[in-house]
């Protein structure tokens, strides 16, 4: 395994071997399937390429960034929205064993610039312009405050930097990567603090894309809409984009996950599966209640990355057709699901059980003893497609991690007698802002450099909507004149920081109430606000 990464210790590596979750299944080995050639692979907005298509332009691509210089094992920060060249790069990226390091599309220059430098990325990709942002400036600042990159490709017009059209080269015979080989990084959501690097291997997410598919049916006539950002785990591979076309299917990307863009996508390509976070389902269910569009095609509706309230979740079962099923993952590893078979209560009621038999779960009180069915406890985890160390973060890993391998997902659940999990909240200062995970300690660090005040937290505040939207909470450097929640929001913006982790609401206080230890005391300071 790559340096920087935590291994499976060998004893357990060896039972994931012999047990078949691990084998010689890597990525980018499709889109190949017998019989598929002619059949659509990938809908964009440019278009739609067939199977054979999709496999061609991704081994040109492999081709051409080995000619530019591109090695296994280099890193490159991948941050392209979702159109083709995001997944024919990802490919070539799989075939050449250069590792992608996948950025959402809401990050802007704070967020790049961390994750360039933390994994001394040679290359970044970025598109020209999406909705009034240029990304050659991204470019520029990140440029100017790292020194590791050597290139930067631009999806579009690469201005002063290379056209990533221009890594194109006639296909050349690549070695097939080790299976037991980081093939890509994640980036955390769950944990607080800066997102840090989670690295996945071929071996553990190829299990994941094939139990996926298997346990979501989706086979060579699905067609997946990726309607959410489809560099996330769960448009990416749950099964996703990767799984489908592994599965011989048609992957359609969206360019925004409303209904007025996504409707009219399932009817023409009559769409089988897609996800959603929670806020966007009762917007669904509105705008399904008039459309125009025939959206019978529609045969499971994931939901995931945020609680699902029970009401929306039933609405979903009666106004959507298709089936509901409930998905509780985490970029880290272990997936949950419901499945399609499951009875409506569980459906409705629950986040779903474990994708595979090999993973571990522990429910477990404050003290580490185990929490009784029903009980409320931290979830940990370990697994044959859940890491055990993110990468180059030894510091962390130390607290994140059990002795024994265990990862402490921060999230409180309980599990039901039939063994379903049910999300509760979490014990970790992130706030989920309808499944964007805003880390309130890297909030405040820039509140803290960019705004004139002494002190600062984060919190997050109920929200019908969101489930939860974020509070700044200040103490002013001059009483006599408070930062208005304006100035906030364009001091963050100004430094780069992505709109999802702008505060929405602004309390300026006298001073934050501090726990014994001199921590700032977060009940309180929600009790306070409540009052
Ligand atoms: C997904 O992945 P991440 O890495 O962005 O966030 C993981 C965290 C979990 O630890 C949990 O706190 C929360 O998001 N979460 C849910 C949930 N699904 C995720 N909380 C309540 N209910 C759910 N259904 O968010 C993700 C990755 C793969 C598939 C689906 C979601």
């Amino acid at each position: 395994m790559q340096e920087g990464c935590v291994p499976w210790p060998e004893p357990t590596a060896r039972a994931y071997r012999e047990q078949g979750y691990w084998n010689a299944d890597v990525l980018g080995t499709w889109p190949r399937t017998p019989g598929q050639d002619s059949a659509a692979a990938l809908v964009t907005s440019a278009g739609t390429l067939t199977h054979a298509e999709l496999d061609r332009a991704a081994d040109r691509m492999a081709a051409g960034l080995l000619r530019a210089g591109l090695a296994a094992g280099d890193r490159i920060v991948v941050h392209l929205p979702n159109e083709a060249e995001l997944i024919v790069l990802s490919l070539a990226c799989f075939r050449t064993g250069v590792l992608p390091v996948y950025a959402l599309p809401a990050h802007r220059s704070a967020e790049i610039t961390h994750l360039v430098a933390t994994a001394e990325a040679v290359a970044y990709v970025c598109p020209d312009q999406v909705l009034g942002c240029d990304f050659r400036l991204v470019a520029r600042e990140v440029l100017d405050r790292t020194d590791s990159l050597r290139h930067v490709l631009v999806a579009g017009e690469p201005g002063p930097y290379t056209a990533l059209s221009s890594l194109d080269a006639d296909p050349v015979g690549l070695p097939a990567p080790d299976p037991e080989d980081v093939a890509l990084f994640l980036l955390s959501g769950g944990t607080s603090g800066p997102p840090k690097l989670i690295p996945r291997t071929h071996a553990d997410y190829a299990y994941q894309l094939r139990e996926s598919a298997r346990l979501c049916a989706v086979g060579e006539d699905d067609v997946y809409l990726a309607a959410l950002p489809a560099q996330h785990n769960f448009a990416l591979a749950c099964p996703g984009v990767l799984g489908t076309l592994r599965a011989g299917g048609t992957a359609v990307l969206a360019p925004a996950p409303t209904a007025d863009v996504c409707f009219p996508l399932i009817e023409r390509a009559g769409v089988t599966v897609t996800s959603l976070v929670p806020p966007l389902v009762p917007l669904w269910l509105d705008a399904a209640e008039w459309t125009e569009h025939d959206l019978s095609s529609l045969r499971v509706l994931q939901v995931g990355g945020a609680r699902l309230d029970p009401e929306t979740a039933r609405q979903v079962t009666k106004s959507l057709g298709g089936t509901l099923q409930q998905v509780y993952g985490m970029a880290e590893g272990l997936l949950n699901y419901t499945r399609l078979d499951d009875p409506e209560d569980v459906i409705v009621h629950t986040q779903g059980r474990p994708l595979s038999p090999g993973d571990e779960v522990r429910v477990v009180r404050e003290d580490g003893s185990d929490a009784e069915p029903g009980e409320t406890g931290e979830l940990l985890t370990r697994g044959p497609y859940t890491l055990r160390g993110y990468y180059r973060a030894p510091e962390r890993n130390a607290t994140r991690f059990t002795e024994d391998g265990h990862y402490r997902s921060g999230d409180l659940v309980r599990r039901t007698a039939q063994g379903d999990f049910q999300v509760v909240g979490r014990i970790n200062d992130v706030v989920n802002r309808g499944g964007e995970k805003v880390p309130t300690q890297e909030v405040e660090e820039h509140l803290l450099a960019a705004v004139p005040v002494v002190a600062a937290a984060v919190i997050g505040l109920p929200d019908p909507h969101m489930g939860e939207r974020t509070c700044a909470c200040v103490v002013p450097r001059d009483p006599a004149r408070p930062p208005t929640l304006r100035d906030v929001q364009a001091a963050l913006r100004g430094r780069g920081v992505a709109a999802y982790k702008v505060p929405d609401r602004l309390v300026v206080l006298e001073r934050l109430p501090l726990t014994g230890v001199g921590k700032v005391d977060k009940r309180a300071l929600r009790a306070q606000l409540d009052a």
